[in-house]
């Protein structure tokens, strides 16, 4: 069994902190751990609003606390976020995310993240990330 607790992991190097200022996330299971998807406790500052393309991955987001929206690029379709809401990107949707609050969110990737990935110039994972293993 793996037991970890997020408290412990902020302090390691599973916490990454987004180069563009727009986020920080502590990933608590990664590809290492071999579950098949990886699993991260994800702040996205206030003020916040950037677009992302995960072409190799998908994903679903669960928040926690805050208040922001998300919007799908192709449709030009916004959805709320709030804590409760869980939006799913399954066909690797092109989304722009706003946080009008800090938000709080619970996300699962597939494939998991090896550890170390940042938002690529289209916004996406590469996915030959360096591994985290610890
Ligand atoms: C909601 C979202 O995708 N934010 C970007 C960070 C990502 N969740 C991650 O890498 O943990």
């Amino acid at each position: 069994m793996i037991v970890r607790t997020l408290e412990s992991a902020e302090k390691t190097a599973r916490r990454i902190i987004s180069p563009d200022g727009n986020w920080e996330s502590t990933r608590l299971l990664l590809k290492d751990d071999a579950m098949g998807f990886s699993f991260h406790i994800t702040t996205i500052y206030r003020g916040a609003e950037f677009q992302m393309h995960y072409q190799h991955h998908v994903e679903a987001v669960y928040c926690i606390a805050g208040e922001g929206e998300v919007e799908t690029v192709e449709d030009g379709k916004v959805y709320p976020v709030a804590p409760g809401t869980l939006y799913n990107l399954n066909k690797n949707d092109k989304h722009i995310l706003r946080a009008f609050e800090e938000l709080k969110l619970a996300c699962v990737f597939n494939p998991p993240l090896n550890g170390t990935e940042v938002h690529n110039a289209e916004g996406a994972y590469e996915l030959d990330a360096e591994t985290i293993s610890e």
